[in-house]
């Protein structure tokens, strides 16, 4: 594997599912894979999950890591090629992300939409960049349309915690006071449609998704219809994606909130969030402190699928 930025890239998810159960037996079992080889993780937003859990899985191969905050420290950069720099931005990124490929052997960038230009956000400019000019294999840590450590996180969670083969999973919208990308959402949609499950999408109109991230799901705009009967509920805030208003918070109607009376809707549905969640916005404390809750199990995974990842990525070497 040259670089990991989408669900395509794993290859054959039982495959894959295989070897992150593998990896979850005995962590240490590849200490030797990663020897003097080190991996770059460059941060151009916030991080808890994603900077701890793919460091650690880094350590477990052995690897050395360094990880640089590019708003912390590090000259701003210019992104957009042609642009006359008499502004506040003292380096471009054209010689930045070469200049960072010489320092070391796999990078993980983190890079969200900026909400603002639609065409932008969706071509992943600066995930592409570093692709194109690292030199280097390239995974995303959450670029500007998706966040697939999350996903291959979600779905290991998912065959650890199922009890019927296809179980029914719902993907919910959930309010929030600030305008979120669509990564999350629409990277799980894309590992969804990837497995047999029975999968819907919930979510008040207007915050319809990208078709190609929705492909076979059934969207239902009645979030009490789409939670009957599910094994999971995986909730999440976003910002609308169809045009005027993309990037835009369109409601937070808190009668969106997971409760325990919409999960009681349920087959007895495990509650699934990325997190960093806000509770009484996207879920009540009673939901997210109840035993359905596997919140903590799903954030462990995010370790498993880092170090399946970067494993995959030395092999490549
Ligand atoms: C980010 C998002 O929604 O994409 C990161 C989630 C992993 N969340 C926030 O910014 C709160
Ligand atoms: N879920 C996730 O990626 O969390 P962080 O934003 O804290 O890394």
């Amino acid at each position: 594997m040259k670089k990991f930025t989408n669900v395509a890239d794993i290859g054959d998810l039982d495959k894959a599912l295989a070897e992150a159960a593998d990896i979850k037996r005995n962590r240490f079992a590849y200490t030797g894979l990663g020897r003097n080889k080190t991996l770059m993780m460059i941060f151009f937003n916030s991080s808890l999950r994603t900077r701890l859990s793919t460091q650690k899985a880094a350590m477990n191969l052995g690897m050395n890591v360094i990880v640089l905050d590019v708003n912390q420290g590090a000259w701003k950069l210019e992104t957009e090629r042609g642009v006359i720099m008499d502004g506040d931005k003292a380096e471009h990124l054209l010689e930045a992300i070469p200049v960072m490929g010489c320092y070391c052997d796999i990078i993980g960038v983190r890079s969200f939409a900026g909400l603002k230009d639609k065409k932008e956000d969706y071509e992943d400019r600066v995930i592409e960049q570093f692709i194109k000019y690292s030199g280097r294999p390239v995974f995303s840590m959450e670029a500007a349309t998706r966040h697939p450590l999350q996903s291959f996180a979600d779905l290991i969670t998912i065959e650890e915690f199922k009890t019927k083969p296809r179980p029914k999973v719902v993907m919910t919208w959930a309010p929030h006071p600030r305008a979120l990308p669509q990564a999350v959402p629409n990277s799980f949609a894309e590992w969804m449609n990837a497995t047999d499950y029975d999968f819907v999408i919930t979510h008040p109109r207007g915050y319809e998704l990208d078709p190609m991230f929705v492909g076979n799901a059934k969207v239902e705009y009645d979030q009490r219809k789409a939670l009957e009967g599910a094994d999971f509920v995986y909730a999440k805030n976003w910002s609308a994606y169809a045009d005027p208003n993309y990037g835009k918070v369109l409601s937070t109607d808190r009668s969106w909130t997971v409760d325990a009376e919409k999960m009681a809707l349920t087959d007895n549905a495990f509650f699934m969030h990325c997190l960093p969640v806000r509770r009484n916005m996207i879920v009540t404390d009673e939901v997210i402190e109840s035993d359905r809750s596997i919140v903590i199990p799903e954030a462990a995974n995010r370790e498993i699928s880092a170090q399946t990842v970067i494993k995959r990525l030395l092999e490549s070497l």
